[in-house]
């Protein structure tokens, strides 16, 4: 049925209605339409347990895979209602923070895509991460209450009462469906606490952590810099694999699973660790269903699957066991069995699951009770099983695998840049759209001169396109004749943006100089800092004194512009993605797992600029030397100046007079009349003292390898040319090959 048909069977009359209430009909019947595909099917499936799913705004996206966007647009033009400003209208569910809860997202659309029989399991979190303010040039939380009348969220008939220590909460669970390319939808299952209340929270994130029955499924990583907040994302983990367990043992005994062979009708993939806590549970079900301890342990392995995203200490999750023993003390005669089983086997410290000072290793427990342990990016993998993980590859060699990470071109190609689809359409027929590895079919028309016109023009009309969006959304002007510099992604200190900020500092000096360079530049960032991560929020205090330094000094501002875009969410990145000159991948080699904003970008035709690190280094492979650029440390040199504490921030400080200036300038009197002293003191001796993601080092090459990105930028043929050769060689980056590698090598539906 299309829209027309199905407004007429509504009684409903578009022209007399407001843009709320066509954008309500709007979302009822895609709603219907998305019910009404095909969901996968066949005896196993895949369930992808996930703390987050950042999904993004859906409506473009589904109408755009039911193949009724043009449909839809002209019945709304005819009305006198435009499709584009209803777009608007949709709340960005808040349902994750980074690159990790994004691959969730991507790997649901890759499963519906392929057909896969598969399913997502997370929590429907009201206020989301948070919604990200700027006051006086610093980062303000609030709630972002994502849930308005009308969305995405289907109710069903499933709820479980879910025991803890000291309450049970009784769950509902929600349903989104995800639509993928021809026909096909999969559900993402989100558990809800049905006690949860809204009025818990006013205009801040603080709420009262301790009143779980009320507050379970309120924030995304409740700030848990306090033992309350610690406690709440324990109870959270495990509401959500509580409930998951439930299901899919429910669902695998509807589709003809006895249990003993559980592991022939579902695959659970665990991403990081959040969700560990589904493996002693499914055990413990298990045996309440009369299987023995033994052959428990060998099903749930058999079953389980864990992905890891970082390799940062502070990142892998350990709890004290205490903690667990009051929140799921069920729980805890399985992980001591499995804690005694792994200590009878192996007398190595480094794999234990309880350590000497009584923390559990969530991360243990998965390698040693999964049948595939994986890591997001060839780098990444290889440090996993070389040198953070070694002590466990050594057990288990053949549970080790890579996936590379992929990215969805349905939303980060078609949808994001419509324009440069159609182009691809037009070169290389449709046939990219079902295998990315058509792609490559562009490379022929490397040195047509028309073709590379085609390129820049629509790079210019994305950014003219950006910076329309920019002032109207966030009030913020951009010369559209700058080079557009972007980074964009998490705040954190391994990432490096204070890195860039050097840099541009560097630059802000040299043009008070005189030195000028050949093109205005507008630096940009986008980026969320967690709320209790000090450091990082006093990066972002200094990038916003620099854009308001920027932007009043009269010299300055013609030549340089610093940006932040406020609240970056995945609705700004599809705005900001396509119109990137250049890709800033900059973490400090070894850090950055994999990265997926990289490919994104790579694919819409930035250049990146970047270290050896996660999925840099196979897009460096895949374009070759002439069309990346790479500069800094590698790895190795990385880890051995960690193994041998041999850095000293100061050195460099005091070696190189770019960096003395640079870092000097950060409580000077210009920044401090814009700046608050203590936030940029405090970052400054960080810098000084200890500067723990070595910025020094790489400092001299990254200005280097940035000046000679932005002369090369004047070639504009030779520049469009290596875009050209970006955007052909993606292929490789799609989710969809992500996902059946996954399927082939370790789920086998
Ligand atoms: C999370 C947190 C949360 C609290 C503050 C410190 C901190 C530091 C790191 C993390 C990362 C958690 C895991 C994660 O998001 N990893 C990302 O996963 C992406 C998808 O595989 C990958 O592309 C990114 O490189 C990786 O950082």
């Amino acid at each position: 049925m299309n829209f027309t048909k199905w407004l007429e069977e509504k009684n409903v009359d578009l022209t007399s209605c407001t843009d709320t209430e066509a954008y309500n009909s709007l979302l009822a019947f895609t709603q219907e339409a998305a019910a009404k595909q095909v969901s996968g099917e066949g005896k196993k499936r895949i369930y992808y347990v996930s703390a987050e799913f950042l999904i993004g705004r859906l409506l473009t996206n589904n109408l755009l895979n039911l193949g009724i966007y043009e449909e839809v647009a002209s019945a709304l033009e005819a009305a006198g209602k435009s499709l584009g400003a209803l777009e608007e209208l949709e709340p960005e569910p808040s349902l994750g923070n980074g690159g990790l809860g994004r691959l969730a997202a991507c790997f649901l659309d890759s499963l519906a895509s392929l057909g896969l029989n598969g399913a997502g399991i997370g929590l429907n979190y009201h206020c989301g991460l948070f919604h990200q303010v700027f006051e006086n040039n610093k980062q303000k939380e609030t709630p972002d209450f994502w849930i308005g009348e009308k969305s995405w969220l289907k109710k069903t008939e499933i709820s479980y009462p879910i025991s803890f220590g000291d309450c049970t909460i009784w769950s509902q669970m929600y349903d989104i469906d995800v639509t993928g390319y021809d026909g096909r939808t999969i559900p993402l299952h989100l558990f809800d606490a049905k006690s949860v209340d809204e009025t818990m929270v006013s205009d801040t994130i603080a709420f009262d952590k301790s009143d779980k029955l009320r507050s379970l499924t309120l924030f995304l990583y409740p700030d848990d810099s306090e033992e309350q907040g610690r406690l709440l994302r324990i109870y959270q983990e495990y509401f959500m694999v509580a409930n998951g367990a439930r299901l899919i043992l429910k669902e695998s005994v509807e589709r003809g699973s006895n249990l003993h062979d559980l592991y022939d009708y579902a695959a659970v993939q665990i991403n990081d660790t959040h969700p560990t806590m589904i493996i002693p549970e499914l055990i413990r079900l298990l045996m309440e269903e009369g299987i023995g301890w033994d052959e428990a342990v060998e099903i749930v392995t058999k079953t389980c699957a864990y992905t890891n995203h970082t390799i940062l200490a502070e990142a892998l999750e350990t709890w004290p066991y205490e903690s667990l023993e009051k929140v799921v003390p069920q729980l805890m005669p399985i992980i001591d069995r499995l804690a005694v089983r792994v200590r009878r086997q192996f007398k190595d410290p480094q794999v234990q699951i309880l350590d000497d000072s009584d923390r559990i290793h969530m991360a243990h427990i998965d390698i040693h009770f999964s049948h595939s342990t994986n890591g997001v990016a060839y780098l990444h993998t290889e440090i996993l099983k070389n040198s953070e993980l070694k002590a466990f590859y050594e057990i288990y060699p053949e549970r080790f695998n890579n996936k590379t990470n992929g990215i969805t071109f349905r939303r980060w190609l078609y949808s994001a840049n419509p324009e440069l689809t159609a182009l691809l359409e037009k070169l290389i027929g449709d046939d990219f759209k079902k295998d990315a590895m058509e792609l490559e079919k562009l490379a022929v028309y490397e040195n047509n001169p028309v073709i590379l016109k085609a390129l820049l023009d629509i790079k210019d009309a994305n950014k003219k396109r950006l910076a329309a969006w920019l002032k109207e959304e966030k009030g913020v002007q951009i010369p559209t004749d700058s080079i557009y510099d972007i980074q964009i992604k998490r705040l954190h200190e391994y990432k490096r943006q204070q890195m860039n900020v050097l840099y541009l500092i560097h630059k802000y000096l040299e043009i008070k100089k005189g030195n000028l360079p050949k093109r205005p530049i507008t630096a940009i960032f986008g980026a969320k800092a967690a709320p209790a991560y000090t450091i990082a929020k006093d990066i972002i205090h200094l990038i916003l004194c620099l854009q308001e330094l920027t932007q009043k000094d009269p010299l300055v501002s013609k030549w340089l512009r610093v940006i932040m875009v406020e609240n970056y969410n995945v609705t700004a990145a599809e705005k900001l993605i396509p119109a990137a000159d250049i890709s800033e991948q900059i973490s400090l080699a070894s850090k950055e797992a994999s990265g997926t904003g990289n490919m994104k970008l790579m694919l819409n035709g930035a250049l990146t600029l970047g270290t050896e690190d996660g999925a840099n280094v196979e897009i460096h492979q895949l374009v070759g030397d002439e069309n990346i650029y790479i500069f800094g440390d590698d790895s190795d040199t990385v880890i051995k100046r960690y193994q041998d504490w041999s850095y000293r921030s100061r050195e460099y400080y005091e070696a190189d007079q770019r960096i003395r200036a640079a870092v000097d300038f950060i409580t000077s009197e210009e920044v401090l009349a814009v700046g608050c002293r203590e936030n940029l003191e405090r970052l400054q001796k960080e810098l000084l003292n200890k500067d723990w993601f070595m910025t020094f080092p790489d400092f001299d090459s990254y200005v280097k390898t940035r000046e000679r990105m932005y002369d090369d930028y004047e070639e504009r043929m030779e520049w469009a040319k290596k875009t050209l050769i970006n955007i052909s060689k993606a292929g490789y980056f799609s989710s969809d090959r992500t996902i059946s590698e996954y399927n082939k090598e370790i789920w086998k539906l």
